[in-house]
């Protein structure tokens, strides 16, 4: 049986999922939940995310939300099928893994987060964005970034010389990011851009890409 992702392309969470899922090429059916007529927020999808967001993942009996725990799920079952993203063989590659994926969630998503909010969903909220928030956020991502600028000239990739989920974690967010023009702030960093350009073209991204759009909505 197929495996069940209920959720919406447009979403950076949703898309985190199905990027791993593409890189694993497992066959996955995306159902769509309406998150405008709050369909998350009621007892049919609050049973199987009693947080009521999305994206959640269904594998037979296995009822899965958080975005990043079902990548490692997803990784860890297909270990042996394409790209190795957990470095299962390695206990430290393992653990720089998780460091990074740690650092993308606590560190650089809730920047990038608030950035995106104020471009992308106050506008269609009919709201202007918060220049405080967004300049806040400004100065938070920049010293992420400055970081992974100083990392990714050591190493082609956040864990090391290997792509893995570190970097498959940040490649949603990033996406809406270059649609603003905190662009700039990815490429005047050399490594980071080279590292944007490079795992934003992976085959798997690219099935991904064109729901990921405002204009959907
Ligand atoms: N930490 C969660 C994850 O990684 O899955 C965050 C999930 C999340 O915030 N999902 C958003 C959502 O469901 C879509 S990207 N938003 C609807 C809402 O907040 O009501």
């Amino acid at each position: 049986m197929a495996l069940k992702l209920y959720g919406l392309a447009m979403s950076t969470n949703t898309a985190r999922a199905m990027i791993c899922l593409h890189e694993k090429e497992l066959d996955f059916e995306l159902v769509p939940v309406n998150v405008f007529t709050a369909e998350h927020k009621q007892p049919p999808f609050l049973s199987k995310n009693p947080f009521g967001l999305i994206p959640v993942l269904e594998d037979g009996d296995l009822t899965l939300f958080e975005s990043r725990a079902i990548t490692a799920y997803v990784a860890e079952k297909l270990k042996e099928t394409g790209a190795d993203l957990i470095r299962h063989k390695d206990a430290k590659e393992g653990a720089m893994v998780k460091m990074w994926t740690e650092v993308e969630s606590h560190y650089y998503e809730p920047a990038v987060s608030g950035i995106i909010y104020e471009y992308f969903v106050a506008p269609f909220e009919g709201k202007e964005p918060n220049k405080s928030v967004i300049d806040r956020n400004i100065e938070k991502l920049k010293e992420v970034l400055d970081v992974y600028e100083t990392k990714l000239s050591s190493s082609k990739y956040l864990a090391g010389d290997f792509y893995s989920l570190a970097d498959l974690s940040h490649v949603s967010e990033t996406h809406y990011l270059m649609q603003t023009p905190c662009a700039s702030m990815i490429n005047e960093r050399p490594h980071v851009k080279a590292w944007w350009e490079d795992i934003s073209s992976r085959p798997a991204f690219t099935k991904v890409v064109g729901g990921m759009t405002f204009a959907t909505m």
